[in-house]
């Protein structure tokens, strides 16, 4: 059995998997090429632990995961995560905030974007065809936690190649949607 610290973004136990995305590691993923530059390699910008109790690629199975997005930004961008549309592009997911403030940017295959307002308690049902990113717009870190098909797999060469439709930066007194975008 697995323990969750709620909270704090945390899976204790056996076999729990960690990935940490620093500024190094999202080159292509911010607008800013100048800001990115000019930041530390190894600024830390999101880290994810999550369980897989089948194997990838099993049909049926969940798997079950969190992500910590730590505040700040790239120019004028909010820190977020790489997002991705699933391999298996039927495959959903949910997302639940615990922590933090945010939106998640979504956007189907013929890059129509939308976005929903992540703040602790709100939950998050992504259809499957459907690219998913999370931005942190908040001064504290972002702490959602994600059940996605253990057969979703993830798709990240779409994006790169033809980015969101949608980006979100900071705003005069609020976070701006770039188009604008209602929230
Ligand atoms: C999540 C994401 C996690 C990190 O578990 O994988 O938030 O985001 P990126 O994968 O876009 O870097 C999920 O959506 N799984 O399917
Ligand atoms: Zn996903």
């Amino acid at each position: 059995m697995l323990e969750l610290d709620w909270l704090g973004g945390k899976i204790a136990g056996e076999g729990v998997l960690r990935l940490s995305r620093k500024i190094r590691d999202l080159e292509d993923v911010f607008e800013d090429h100048a800001a990115w530059a000019s930041m530390g390699p190894d600024t830390l910008v999101y880290s994810v632990e999550w369980t897989q109790p089948t194997a990838q690629d099993t049909e049926g199975g969940l798997f079950w995961g969190v992500t910590v997005i730590e505040p700040g930004r790239v120019g004028e961008e909010f820190f977020m995560t790489r997002g991705h549309f699933h391999a298996k592009r039927d495959r959903g997911e949910y997302y639940t905030t615990a922590q933090g403030t945010g939106i998640l940017l979504l956007m189907d295959e013929s890059r129509s974007g939308r976005s929903e307002q992540m703040t602790s308690g709100s939950l998050h049902y992504i259809p499957g065809h459907t690219a998913h990113r999370v931005v942190n717009t908040g001064q504290d870190p972002l702490i959602f936690w994600a059940c996605w098909p253990s057969d979703a797999g993830h798709d990240y060469g779409t994006l790169q190649r033809e980015g969101f439709s949608h980006r979100v930066v900071a705003g005069e007194s609020s976070p701006r949607l770039v188009p604008p975008l209602q929230l």
